[in-house]
């Protein structure tokens, strides 16, 4: 007998077809989801960002497994989980290189006036060289501040030694042997603010993290820095983050993530030329996203069967 899941978006072929020999999958729509298809759920794929509540998973009274594609779980209420014996499984260490590769891709980007410098480049005024624009900041040799010292935040500093950064980092915990590992060094959250030419986010959206970034935060940062977020759009304040972006008191900002996700369309950080912008595109490689297929499919199976999760996060 085939396991009954469901699934709040269109899964792609890949995992369609780990599923095939052992599941029915049903489409989980909110409050509009076929209601056979709740009483019957045993397993939950999560693809996106959707929130899976507590009355979420009340409403499916079998569900006895949540497997989240990707590893930030900040749209799963834990607790919940937790208080009903429901396993999370999520995919960490599959998304760190990637994650750390967009880290530095948007840093690059911003920094360097790639994306303003592409539109020029095919727009009607680039008729002449002109040595005057575009002129960025220089990345290698400066000092980078990673908030977040995780398994992608060490990982951006591996690829900082390659620009022959000196590499600042602030975390909940301090990290000695990413220090003597990396060659990084800790910092308070001021101090690397102040200090840091470009300043990355590599943390996971918590209660702790949320609004991490305000305009306190903003305020002490160069105004020759570029600030990079892939983490969570929460982690920054958006309201912060315009208005330093139009008094100019940062460089540029690049972002992979926002929230809400995406913004409406008429949002003004939507217009700040010195705003690079992502549809959240971290892990998106063909490599990781198969990684992460993998994961999330051995996961579901083995909540499934009642077997221990290989990844599970509650
Ligand atoms: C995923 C991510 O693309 O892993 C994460 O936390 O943000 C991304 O890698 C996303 O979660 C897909 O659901």
């Amino acid at each position: 007998m085939p396991f009954n899941i469901v699934t709040n978006a269109q899964l792609p072929p890949q995992i369609l077809e780990m599923l095939a020999s052992s599941c029915t999958i049903q489409r989980w729509r909110g409050a509009d989801t076929d209601a056979t298809a709740l009483q019957a759920a045993e397993g939950f794929l999560v693809y996106g960002h959707p929130k899976v509540t507590a009355a979420v998973m009340d409403s499916m009274p079998k569900l006895r497994v949540i497997s989240n594609f990707g590893v930030g779980v900040d749209h799963i209420d834990l607790d919940a989980a937790k208080a009903r014996g429901i396993p999370v499984g999520n995919t960490p260490g599959f998304v760190d290189g990637a994650t750390a590769d967009m880290t530095f891709t948007l840093l690059m980007a911003a920094a360097r006036n790639l994306v303003v410098g592409d539109h020029y480049a095919r727009g009607p005024e680039f008729t002449a060289y002109d040595v005057n624009l575009w002129h960025g900041q220089e990345v290698f040799g400066s000092t980078l501040g990673i908030i977040g010292m995780g398994r992608i935040g060490k990982q951006v500093a591996r690829r900082a030694a390659g620009f022959d950064m000196n590499v600042l980092y602030h975390n909940r915990k301090r990290d000695p042997e990413a220090e003597a590992e990396l060659g990084v060094t800790y910092a308070t959250l001021p101090d690397l603010l102040q200090q840091a030419d470009h300043i990355t986010l590599n943390v996971p959206l918590t209660d702790e993290t949320r609004g991490l970034i305000g305009r306190a935060e903003l305020a002490m940062m160069k105004p020759t820095a570029t600030l990079v977020n892939v983490a969570r759009g929460g982690v920054i304040d958006h309201d912060a983050l315009l208005e330093a972006l139009r008094n100019r008191t940062i460089w540029a900002a690049a972002v992979d993530v926002t929230e809400p996700e995406p913004l409406p369309r008429d949002h003004p950080l939507l217009k700040q030329d010195n705003l690079v912008i992502a549809p959240h595109l971290g892990s998106a490689t063909v490599q990781t996203r198969t990684g992460m297929a993998q994961r999330t499919v051995d996961n579901l199976l083995a909540g499934l069967r009642g077997d221990p999760l290989p990844s599970r996060i509650a």
